[in-house]
């Protein structure tokens, strides 16, 4: 079977956050629309200690952002949260990247306790959680399709958004409206 996974859907991402991805915020119906069309919705939270790598006060190169527990670190209000399964939190020890929603959490076993074998990813942000995730989905056997409607991209620099695509092409995932 198939399943949703809604990456990283995160006020800090959004509109008014921490780091927030460029019109972020329009990738929030486009999946409540999709996840009305899938049997499992999994949605992947960054989930940072306060000394977490990235940060820049430990020479990481973002701001603080999607500290545990904290406004920052939940998902979108305007996200349906009745039709999300499953909560799947990354990046929550100090030395973690945790880009990938696969890294150090049960992101795969979940999947695989349900049957799936096509992920679906969408969410924030394109060229790092989003691009990891999908990776890894492919890397762990998992056919992939990525849904442009449902995604952006930070874009650091000019052009990251077209090269992550190419790279996930190269993978395997099909990338898809
Ligand atoms: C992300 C930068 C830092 C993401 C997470 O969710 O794409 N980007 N932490
Ligand atoms: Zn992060």
């Amino acid at each position: 079977m198939d399943a949703l996974i809604v990456v990283d859907v995160q006020n800090d991402f959004c509109a008014g956050g921490a780091l927030p991805v460029p019109d972020g915020d329009a990738v929030v119906e486009p999946i409540n629309r999709l996840a009305e069309q899938f049997p499992f919705v999994v949605a992947t939270r960054d989930w940072h200690p306060p000394d977490h790598l990235s940060f820049r006060e430990q020479g990481g190169p973002w701001p603080v952002h999607c500290v545990a527990d904290t406004g920052g670190a939940q998902l979108h209000p305007k996200l349906h949260s009745s039709q999300i399964d499953a909560v799947v939190d990354a990046g929550r020890e100090p030395q973690d990247e945790g880009y990938s929603g696969f890294e150090h959490t049960e992101l795969e076993r979940l999947l695989r306790d349900q049957g799936v074998q096509t992920v679906h990813v969408t969410g924030l942000a394109l060229d790092y959680c989003v691009k990891q995730t999908a990776l890894d989905a492919r890397s762990a056997g998992f056919d992939v399709v990525l849904h442009m409607s449902a995604t952006r991209a930070i874009n650091v620099n000019p052009g990251d958004d077209e090269r992550s695509l190419e790279e996930l092409r190269d993978a395997g995932v099909l990338v898809g409206e």
